[in-house]
């Protein structure tokens, strides 16, 4: 990867200075401004303007007490958060996360990087992004209630249609939505269904949010293999993840032809040479919300490693779809070396600096988060737009327009990155193409 440029060095290391420990966030940044260089050459005023420092900082940033009872009738304290990163597309909009690792650092990297792929959908929509280290895992259906409206009781204040607009991320579903939904409309005495989205389909939600991220992630992948004239047909595939972005990715890369052969969750892998059995994982999944495991009690010719490293299994096609730094430089290199030629992130920043040099220069398309997975929030920005023309879309349009807007973004990576200098490389076009629309707009916006 290319190194900051001279006249950008100095602003990463004052975000260094000013986010001291947030390590996430430091990554995150480094990826875009090492893009940049280029750009504020071509674009003074952008210096002039301090555009890099003014985005580098979140307009706004919320963190609040959660308080709640569990079933025994203890009382529990977590930690919330929203940061509300930048409003110059349109109102802040990113999903909200649930788990036990989360706190500053995570937030703030994903705002940032939801920023530019908010950006790249060409939608009006700005960034921000949420959570609490609340641990979904093993709590009750009325725990995860109870923690939702309490949560909501705070956030309320600071969301709205026309302000910011949650949804969901790891461990928020359609579950908390509707919880989160629920008291938002208690609290508010306001049926407003565009403060946030990933709602159900009875109560203003839009059909294709649910699948939205993985298939937009297999549509990506799909055009990064076109311009290479290729396609999924006959691929060996390897999703890993087996939650909302894993599960819909698997379905559409069966679709187009492709093999997925294993998936994975933070225990281990189920392997599956047959392929696998998506209708068991959804059961699994989504309805009985047990673990991955459970897929080899049925399928006995199916194999589970607990602790194992999914990277290691042979495959053409990567899709990491769990959480941030899963592919590491080692298992970027042992990807590469068992024939791997596309990966596509479904999850955010799911790959080590380390690991996207090695994919980089092994030249294999590479498809990075904040292009790939943008599917979910452009269609977070279809359901904004159905609710509020109170209307209500079919199944099929809907994957048309989240289709042409993945064709869109490819195409808009993939000539920018020619544009600048980098052909192929799709980290400096979706980093170029997401910046410079945002730092238009903020100049146009004078000084706020
Ligand atoms: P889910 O909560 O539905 O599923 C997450 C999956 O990833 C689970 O299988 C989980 O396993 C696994 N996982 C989570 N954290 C870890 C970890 N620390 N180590 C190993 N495995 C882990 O979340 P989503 O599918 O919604 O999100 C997956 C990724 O996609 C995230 O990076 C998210 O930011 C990104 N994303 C999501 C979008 C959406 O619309 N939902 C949109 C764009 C990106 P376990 O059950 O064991 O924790
Ligand atoms: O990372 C993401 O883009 C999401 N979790 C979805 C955000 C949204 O507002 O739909």
């Amino acid at each position: 990867m290319a190194h900051v440029d001279q006249k950008i060095e100095g602003m990463y290391q004052e975000v260094l200075k000013r986010n001291p420990g947030e390590t996430e966030f430091h990554q995150a940044v480094l990826e875009v401004l090492e893009s940049l260089g280029p750009v504020v050459s071509k674009h003074p005023q952008f210096l002039e303007r301090k555009i890099i420092q003014r985005i580098c900082e979140p307009e706004r940033q919320i963190i609040f007490r959660v308080p709640w009872q569990d079933d025994k009738g203890e009382v529990q304290i977590n930690r919330g958060f929203r940061v509300e990163f930048n409003s110059s597309l349109g109102p802040y909009k990113g999903g909200l996360r649930f788990h036990p690792s989360v706190y500053l650092g995570i937030i703030k990297f994903l705002g940032f990087e939801q920023c530019f792929k908010n950006s790249l959908t060409g939608l009006p929509i700005g960034g921000g992004k949420g959570g609490a280290d609340f641990d979904p895992k093993g709590k009750s259906d009325d725990e995860v209630m109870r923690f939702c409206q309490s949560f909501m009781t705070e956030l309320y204040r600071h969301i709205g249609e026309h302000t910011d607009v949650p949804a969901g991320d790891i461990g928020v579903g359609g579950r908390e939505i509707g919880y989160m939904f629920g008291q938002y409309k208690r609290i508010t005495n306001r049926y407003e269904p565009g403060v946030l989205t990933g709602k159900g389909l009875t109560w203003g939600g839009s059909l294709v949010r649910t699948e939205a991220t993985g298939y937009g992630a297999t549509f990506f992948v799909n055009e990064m293999l076109k311009a290479r004239k290729d396609s999924f047909a006959g691929k060996t595939c390897l999703v890993s993840g087996s939650g909302n972005v894993a599960i819909y990715t698997i379905e559409k890369i069966h679709q187009l032809g492709g093999k997925c052969v294993a998936c994975s969750d933070s225990n281990g892998i189920i392997y599956d040479e047959k392929g696998l059995d998506l209708e068991l994982i959804k059961q699994i999944k989504e309805v009985e919300r047990r673990r991955i495991s459970d897929y080899a009690k049925t399928h006995k010719h199916a194999k589970y490693i607990a602790g194992g490293n999914i990277w290691d299994i042979p495959c053409q096609v990567a899709m990491p779809s769990a959480t941030q730094n899963e592919i590491n430089g080692k298992d970027a290199a042992t990807l590469v070396k068992n024939g791997c030629i596309a990966v596509g992130e479904g999850a955010n920043m799911p790959t080590t600096p380390e690991g996207v040099k090695v994919f980089l220069d092994a030249k294999i398309a590479y498809g990075p988060g904040k292009a790939t997975n943008a599917g979910g929030v452009a269609t977070s920005a279809l359901e904004m737009q159905q609710n509020a023309g109170r209307d209500s879309w079919t199944f099929e349009y809907t994957e048309k327009k989240l289709e042409d807007i993945m064709v869109n973004i490819h195409r808009n990576c993939f000539e920018t990155a020619e544009e600048y200098g980098a052909p192929g490389n799709y980290v400096v076009g979706a980093n170029i193409c997401g910046f410079i629309k945002i730092a238009n707009a903020m100049v146009a916006h004078g000084l706020v």
